[in-house]
C-alpha cells in the first residue's frame, strides 16, 4: 500500500519537471532548461539547509567544491613554466581545464608538427623548429577601461627571449616574437591605455624587461668585458607583435608594471651594479625601480633620436642615468629601493607602485603622481616619490591587492603571506608609530613566489580569492619520487582573516598567473572555416594533386569518416596533407595519425591543419582517428598507400 500511496507523488514530481522544461522551452530557454539539473536555481537559499546539497562556492567562507556539472566562477591563466605552455584553470575549484601550447611542441594537438603551428613557432632553414625549449614566467591579459577585455593574453619565454600572444576567443597562441639583442627576458606587462590619445582606452603595447646583460651586439665582441654588457627594455606592439622600440638602460630589468593612466611603465632592478658575478650583483645597498615615460620615448623615436644595434632595425633610445639627468626631458627615472628587490605591482586604485624587497624585509611604496611631478620638474628629488618603506617580513617577492586598500605580499623566507594596509603603511612611514599596517599573517606551505588575487591587477579588484605559487610542496602530497610538484594554494581573502582553502599540486613551475571573472571572456567553441586560407570547404574538393614530386592531399573529416578512404603517393614524394574538420558539433574533435611517419594532430570543429612529410617508406599505412568522436571512432580510418 505504501508503494501505491507514493506513486502519485512521484508522478507529480515528474510532471513538475516536465512542465518546467516546457516553460523554459516556451521562453526560448530550452538550452538552459536542459542543462539545469533541478527545478530550483543552484543558489536557492533553501538548499543551504541540506548539508552537502549545495556547494556554497563563491560565498565567503563557503566550500570551494564544485558539484558535478557546476561551473567555476573565475578563470585562471597560469604560466606553464619550463613546459612552455599556458594553463587554463577554473577557480575556485582549481581544476585544470586545458593547456595552451605556445613555445614548445605539444603531442595532443600536434603543436610543433603541423605547418600552421611551426610557422608561429619559427623554423630553421631546413624546416625544423628553431627552439624546442622555453621557460615561461609571466602572463597578463589585454585591458579596456582598466579591466580585462578578453581579447589577448601574453606570456614570456625567458630562455629564448620570446613573447607569445594568446587569442582568448579560441584559447590558442597566434603569434610569437623574438626580442632582438636581449637575454633573460623576464617581466612583461601590457599598457592599460594610451599615454597621449585619450580615445585609446585599451591595450596597444606590451612592455618587456630583460634581466641579463649582454654585449651589444652579442656577436663575439666584448666577451671578457662584462662592464660593457648592457640590458634593454622593449616595447612590443599588441596588434602586429612587432618590436616598436627599445631603451638602453643602466642596470637590468626584472618584473614589469604599468600605470592605469598609460603614462608610465616600470621595472624593478636588482642589478644596478651591472655585475656579472653573484657578489657584484649584491654589493650596492640600494637598487632601483625604473620608470619609463612612454610618450617621451615615442617622441624621441619619432624625432630620430635613436640608434640601432647589429642586424636589428628596432630603434633604441638612450635611457641611461647620465643622459637623463634633466627631469624635464628625461625618458627614464630611477627611484632607489633597498637592495635586490623583486616584483613591482601597481595598486588597483591607480595610485601606487609597490616594490617587494627580496633581500630587504621591506616593501617600498612609490606614488605615481609624484613620479609624474618629477618628470614635470615639480619634484626636486625622484626619491621623494617614495611614500612608504615598511618592514613586512623576510623575503618579500610579489604583491596582490583586494581593492579595499590592502596589499598581500609573499614572504619567501618566512613562508608566509602578509596582509598589510597601504594607507596605514604610508602613515607609519610619515611618523605615526601607532599606525598598525600589518593586518594578518598566514603560514604557507612552502616558500611562496608569485601571488595574485581575483581581478587584482585591474580597477575591478574584488578581494575574493587569492592564489599563491609555493615553490616547494615537500610533505603536502603523496610522495611520487624525487620530483615534487609545486603547491598552488588557494586562499579566501573576503574576510578580515585570510583562510587557506586548498592545496593543488601543479607540474613545475608556473611562476605567475592571473585570475578574473568568467563573464569577461566569450570563448568560441567552434572555429570559423574562413580562419584558414587552406580550408577544404567541401568533401568534393578532396583528392590528391601532384606537382612534380610535391603532392597535396586534401581531406575532410565528418564523424565517423574521412572523405578519402585511401590515397596514393609515390616513394620520395613530399606530401602535404590538409585536413579540415567539417563537423560543426561542439566538442566533436577528430585526430589524424599516420603510423611510422611520426604524424598525429587533432582538428577541432571547423578547423584546418596541415602536415608535410617525405613519403620515404613504401607500404600500406592505416591513418586513423586518434580522438574519440563516435561509436564508429575505431573504424574511422584512411589508407595511405606509398608505392615503391
Ligand atoms: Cu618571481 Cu619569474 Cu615573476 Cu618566478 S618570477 S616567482
Ligand atoms: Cu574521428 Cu575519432
Ligand atoms: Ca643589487
Amino acid at each position: 500500500m505504501n508503494e501505491v500511496a507514493r506513486t502519485p507523488l512521484a508522478s507529480e514530481a515528474v510532471r513538475g519537471r516536465r512542465s518546467f522544461l516546457n516553460t523554459a522551452a516556451a521562453a526560448g530557454l530550452a538550452g538552459v532548461g536542459m542543462s539545469a539539473c533541478s527545478e530550483k536555481p543552484a543558489s536557492a537559499p533553501t538548499a543551504k539547509a541540506v548539508p552537502g546539497a549545495h556547494s556554497n562556492a563563491g560565498e565567503p567562507g563557503g566550500s570551494i567544491h564544485m558539484k558535478p556539472g557546476e561551473l567555476d566562477t573565475y578563470y585562471g591563466l597560469w604560466s606553464g613554466g619550463h613546459n612552455g605552455d599556458m594553463r587554463v584553470l577554473g577557480l575556485p575549484s582549481g581544476r585544470e581545464i586545458t593547456r595552451i601550447p605556445c613555445f614548445v611542441p605539444d603531442a595532443l594537438v600536434g603543436w610543433g608538427l603541423t605547418n600552421e603551428s611551426k610557422k608561429i613557432m619559427g623554423t630553421k632553414a631546413d624546416g625544423s623548429l628553431k627552439y624546442t625549449v622555453a621557460d615561461t614566467h609571466h602572463t597578463h591579459a589585454s585591458y579596456k577601461d582598466g579591466n580585462y577585455d578578453g581579447r589577448y593574453a601574453w606570456i614570456n619565454d625567458k630562455i629564448n627571449s620570446r613573447i607569445a600572444r594568446i587569442r582568448l576567443d579560441y584559447f590558442i597562441c597566434d603569434k610569437i616574437t623574438e626580442l632582438p639583442n636581449v637575454q633573460g627576458f623576464h617581466g612583461i606587462f601590457p599598457d592599460k591605455r594610451d599615454p597621449v590619445d585619450a580615445a585609446i582606452n585599451h591595450t596597444t603595447r606590451v612592455f618587456c624587461g630583460a634581466e641579463f646583460h649582454v654585449p651589444l651586439p652579442n656577436t663575439g665582441g666584448d666577451l671578457d668585458k662584462p662592464e660593457n654588457y648592457r640590458s634593454l627594455f622593449s616595447c612590443v606592439d599588441a596588434e602586429s607583435m612587432e618590436v616598436r622600440w627599445q631603451v638602453l638602460i643602466d642596470g637590468n630589468c626584472d618584473l614589469a608594471a604599468t600605470s592605469y593612466d598609460g603614462k608610465l611603465a616600470a621595472t624593478n632592478q636588482y642589478n644596478t651594479e651591472n655585475g656579472a658575478r653573484f657578489e657584484d650583483m649584491m654589493s650596492a645597498e640600494r637598487d632601483a625601480c625604473l620608470f619609463f615615460d612612454v610618450a617621451r620615448i615615442e617622441a624621441a623615436v619619432k624625432a630620430g633620436k635613436f640608434k640601432t644595434i647589429g642586424d636589428s632595425k628596432v630603434p633604441v633610445v638612450d635611457g641611461t642615468r647620465a643622459s637623463n639627468a634633466d627631469a624635464k626631458t628625461a625618458l627614464t627615472a630611477y627611484v632607489s629601493v633597498p637592495k635586490n628587490p623583486h616584483g613591482v605591482n601597481a595598486s588597483p586604485d591607480g595610485k601606487y607602485f609597490i616594490c617587494a624587497g627580496k633581500l630587504s624585509p621591506t616593501c617600498t611604496v612609490i606614488e605615481l603622481s609624484k613620479v609624474l611631478d618629477w618628470f614635470d620638474g615639480k619634484l626636486d628629488k625622484i626619491d621623494k616619490a617614495i611614500v612608504a618603506e615598511v618592514e613586512v617580513g623576510l623575503g618579500p617577492l610579489h604583491t596582490a591587492f583586494d581593492g579595499r586598500g590592502n596589499a598581500y605580499t609573499t614572504l619567501f623566507l618566512d613562508s608566509q603571506l602578509v596582509k598589510w594596509n597601504v594607507d596605514a603603511a604610508i602613515k607609519f612611514h610619515a611618523g605615526d608609530k601607532n599606525a598598525k599596517y600589518v593586518v594578518d599573517r598566514l603560514d604557507l606551505q612552502y616558500q611562496p613566489g608569485h601571488v595574485n588575487a581575483s581581478q587584482s591587477e585591474t580597477k575591478a579588484a574584488d578581494g575574493r580569492w587569492l592564489a599563491v605559487g609555493c615553490k616547494f610542496s615537500k610533505d603536502r602530497f603523496l610522495p611520487a619520487g624525487p620530483l615534487h610538484p609545486e603547491n598552488e594554494q588557494l586562499i579566501d581573502i573576503s574576510g578580515d582573516k585570510m583562510v587557506l582553502m586548498a592545496d593543488h599540486p601543479v607540474r613545475g613551475e608556473p611562476h605567475d598567473f592571473i585570475i578574473f571573472k568568467r563573464e569577461l571572456l566569450r570563448p568560441k567553441q567552434i572555429y570559423a572555416l574562413d580562419e584558414f586560407p587552406n580550408a577544404v570547404k567541401d568533401p568534393k574538393e578532396s583528392g590528391v594533386v601532384r606537382n612534380g614530386r610535391k603532392v597535396t592531399v586534401k581531406m575532410t573529416s565528418q564523424a565517423p569518416s574521412f572523405s578519402l578512404r585511401e590515397f596514393r603517393v609515390k616513394r620520395g614524394d613530399e606530401v602535404t596533407l590538409i585536413l579540415t574538420n567539417l563537423d560543426k558539433v561542439e566538442d566533436l574533435t577528430h585526430g589524424f595519425a599516420i603510423p611510422k611517419y611520426n604524424v598525429n594532430f587533432i582538428v577541432n570543429p571547423q578547423e584546418t591543419k596541415s602536415v608535410t612529410f617525405i613519403a620515404d617508406k613504401p607500404g600500406v599505412y592505416w591513418a586513423y582517428c586518434t580522438h574519440f568522436c563516435h561509436a564508429l571512432h575505431l573504424e574511422m580510418r584512411s589508407r595511405m598507400i606509398v608505392e615503391a
